[in-house]
């Protein structure tokens, strides 16, 4: 068989394998041996606004596999001289801690071979010649699931921010942009000012609501391509690509001004709401992440110390 063997070692962890979930379109990876079909699917699933990676071959499958990052595979029983389920194998044994619905087509609508599918792990099997239409409903529900899974698995429920888990993602995947174009970025930890005291004036529910309220507020008011991580109670970290130590600063200092301004109302109260911050810059690719959070934790221990309502390098 053309299928190189999966080696334990050879297997990419789980954080490498991970996109940037609720944005951008979804991601197929579509293979099958037969050029002709290949073309024509693909076509169909652009137009439904997908993007699609198609390949004729498993060894060109994996390369994709890895290179795409797919959200979901459409896979071809029958290929020359490969089988797909070898690949389907080969796939399930790189995603076993992950959810990548796998679609099989064949023109092989015989029940052992459907069978045979699912007890491998497929998640639907879709008989040749395809219902274009049925086809891509399918498609799209099983893409629809995985945006769900995806958004659970790495997105902080109470405020709708990314989870400290998907951090560790997107590290990776900076340290790996920091290798190719060594532009440094900046690691903030943020963290609200006296918060106690926020929930025990008003209660748990209305700290609760702060949290949600500086959440949006950061979201929006930051660049599209930073992200923002819900890292602890109170705590967020802020990843900056493409952003020196001093662009942070400038950047956290407006946010400081223009958080302390808003003003929350509780009944007949109003209370505003301060934050401090420690920043990094990441100008190397050795540095572990809890050594970069370390420097950034001790920055914000000393705009504590110095009052609060400040951020520091
Ligand atoms: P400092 O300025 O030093 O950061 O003071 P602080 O009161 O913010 O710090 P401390 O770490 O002592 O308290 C954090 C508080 O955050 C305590 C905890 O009750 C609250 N908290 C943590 N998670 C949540 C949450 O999910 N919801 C609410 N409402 N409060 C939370
Ligand atoms: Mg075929
Ligand atoms: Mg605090
Ligand atoms: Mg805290």
């Amino acid at each position: 068989t053309i299928i190189r063997l999966c080696y334990q070692d050879e297997i990419t962890p789980v954080e490498e394998h991970t996109h940037k979930v609720v944005e951008g379109e979804p991601v197929v990876l579509l293979i099958d041996d037969d050029t002709t079909m290949l073309m024509y699917l693909k076509e169909e699933m652009e137009k439904a606004g997908w993007y699609v990676v198609a390949v004729t071959s498993t060894e060109k499958a994996i390369t994709a596999f890895y290179e795409s990052k797919p959200h979901c595979i459409v896979l071809d029983v029958h290929m020359k001289e490969q089988s797909g389920f070898e690949l389907l194998l080969f796939l399930k044994n790189q995603t076993s801690k992950q959810f990548v619905p796998t679609i099989m087509i064949s023109v092989d609508n015989q029940k052992k071979t459907r069978l045979k599918a699912f007890e491998m792990g497929a998640d639907d099997f879709i008989a040749k010649p395809l219902e274009m239409d049925e086809f891509l409903v399918r498609l799209g529900r099983h893409l629809e699931r995985k945006r769900l899974f995806d958004y659970h698995l790495l997105v902080d429920e109470l405020t709708g921010v990314y989870n400290r888990k998907y951090l560790t993602s997107i590290f990776t995947q900076q340290q790996g942009e920091y290798k190719r174009l060594q532009e440094a970025y900046s690691l903030v930890i943020v963290d609200l000012d006296h918060f106690k005291k926020v929930n025990d004036t008003y209660g748990h529910l209305h700290g609760d609501y702060v949290l949600k309220e500086f959440s949006s507020f950061l979201k929006e008011k930051m660049r599209a391509s930073d992200y923002v991580f819900r890292y602890g109670g109170e705590e967020f970290v802020l990843l900056l690509p493409r952003t020196t130590g001093e662009e942070a600063q400038t950047l956290l200092d407006r946010l400081l001004h223009l958080f302390a301004k808003k003003v929350f109302s509780y009944e007949t109260h109003s209370f505003s709401c301060t934050f401090s911050g420690g920043i990094v810059e990441v100008d190397n690719d050795y540095t572990r992440l809890e050594e970069w959070l370390e420097q950034a934790d001790q920055a914000l221990y000393k705009a504590k110390d110095a009052g609060r309502n400040q951020v520091i390098m």
